[in-house]
């Protein structure tokens, strides 16, 4: 008998602290990276001229009734990220701050007022500038011990209401911007330090694992990667070495580590043939073997398609989605059956089921969908209204794969497409929306900050009300 969406499927969707929240300097909160750069994922690469996220959509005084607009869509669940500098305003501060701490705890509640679960991503993108300034997740001590404090105050506050954790968002894509893309800009290749920043990283979610082990004994604790499977572009073997190759690098080696405690073979040669010296104990690989993780949740926009290198080929200079190259390796090609979004990012449904097959193959775990979504520049009509179609469709097509992905035996238990409203996007401002809830501002001009409905909003409710129909 074909496998349904049970009924306790997590429907909801997803935003991160410092692209919706405001109050950048509200009840004592300190500068993050975000706030310093004004705008960009990654500080160094300073994305200039949108807006900053100083008010963004202002979440921080409306969550109220944006928790309620929530509940009228029929969320089960809302994933969303702690704003590290709200509870230690510096990154190293002795004592957390109350009023930081009060403001997620409203926040909770209003959630479990509604019965929606909420799924906390403990950092998304912005680092405390006062860690930044010390070296940031390079400075490994130091961020070791940041993070755990961190990761201790949001168990010990939020933990008896909390179920669902995730480590650290898109820790690939932070490393390969850092990397990858950085040295596509500026020629600086700083290989070394990206992978050591990545290999920090690891020991801290896996400190986070223990630590939520021993606090909290029946939550449940994940990394959240963006993750595009990878295709060759022919089926010439050395184009389907490449695509295994980029799979590799893009996606899985975030995960091998969290879910095995091993660094693959492949990544340790890039690394020596890079002349890549990355420092690792005896004692991080003994952690990172005795921790495993119980669900990976991922975000899925798009996937990515490689051939084999050749010497004349540019690289691509894209963002989170767009392709890149890594020399002697894989370089990125167009796939000419998919259609592009207005920001040029392919749009490939099948390519979700795909994703999800080789996640189970690889991993055998249970997955959640934090982010999926289609940003574009919507228009609010005269008489308040959204008419977001193009949302629709691109939702629909990956929703319809949903029964599939069950069916395949994917142990698939929620769908938390971004964004529950609009926000600012991490490098192309508030004019690139993906919310089902429209907030009426634009770059620069804070107009009222009110709330619309967009068609995609009333399209959702019905969808999360029939279980997955639509
Ligand atoms: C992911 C990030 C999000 C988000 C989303 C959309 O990579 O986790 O923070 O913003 O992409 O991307 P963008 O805002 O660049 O359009």
């Amino acid at each position: 008998m074909k496998k349904k969406i049970g009924k306790n499927f997590l429907w909801g969707a997803s935003t991160s602290a410092y692209q919706v929240e405001g109050g950048w300097n509200a009840d004592g909160k300190g500068p993050s990276v975000q706030d310093a750069n004004a705008g960009g994922f990654i500080a160094e690469l300073n994305f200039d001229g949108i807006t900053d996220f100083k008010v963004a959509a202002d979440h921080y005084h409306h969550y109220k009734e944006d928790v309620a607009l929530m509940a009228e869509m029929g969320f089960k669940s809302y994933r969303f990220s702690i704003n590290w500098t709200r509870i230690f305003p510096t990154g190293m501060d002795k004592k957390p701050n109350e009023k930081g701490i009060d403001f997620y705890n409203k926040l909770i509640d209003e959630l479990i007022k509604y019965n929606i679960e909420p799924l906390v991503t403990i950092h998304h993108f912005d680092l405390p500038q006062g860690l930044e300034d010390l070296g940031g997740w390079n400075n490994k001590e130091l961020i070791l011990d940041s993070y755990t404090k961190f990761c201790e105050v949001l168990f010990k506050e939020f933990g008896d209401r909390v179920k669902y954790w995730q480590t650290i968002n898109e820790q690939n894509m932070v490393i390969l911007f850092g990397h990858i893309l950085k040295r596509q800009k500026t020629g600086v290749d700083e290989g070394t330090k990206m992978y050591q920043i990545f290999h920090n990283m690891n020991v801290a979610q896996a400190l986070a694992i223990q630590l939520l082990r021993k606090m909290c004994p029946n939550a449940k604790i994940g990394p959240a990667p963006n993750i595009s499977y990878v295709y060759p572009k022919t089926s010439k073997p050395n184009d389907v070495l490449a695509a295994d190759t980029a799979n590799l690098i893009r996606n899985w080696i975030y995960i091998d580590i969290l879910a095995k405690g091993t660094y693959d073979q492949i990544l340790l040669n890039f690394w020596s043939d890079n002349g890549y010296d990355i420092k690792i104990t005896q004692e991080d690989m003994d952690l990172l073997k005795s921790v495993k993780i119980d669900f990976i949740a991922f975000n899925y926009y798009s996937t990515m398609t490689v051939e084999a290198p050749t010497s004349d080929k540019e690289y691509i200079v894209g963002d989170q989605q767009m392709g890149f190259n890594l020399e002697n390796m894989f370089q990125s090609a167009t796939n000419e059956h998919l259609e592009k979004t207005e920001y040029g990012w392919e749009i490939d449904p099948i390519g979700f089921r795909m994703t999800c097959r080789a996640l189970k193959t690889r991993y055998d775990l249970p997955i959640i969908i934090t982010e999926n979504g289609l940003g574009a520049k919507d228009v609010l009509t005269s008489d308040g209204k959204i008419h977001d179609d193009y949302r629709i469709e691109y939702l629909r097509q990956h929703i319809k794969q949903i029964p599939d992905i069950i069916n395949d035996g994917v142990d698939l238990f929620g769908y938390n497409p971004w964004s529950a409203i609009d926000l600012v996007s991490t490098h192309q401002g508030i004019s690139k929306r993906y919310g089902f809830i429209y907030v009426n501002r634009d770059e620069k001009d804070l107009k009222d900050l009110k709330r619309y409905r967009k068609d995609s909003f009333y399209w959702y409710q019905k969808v999360i009300s029939t279980n997955g129909e639509n």
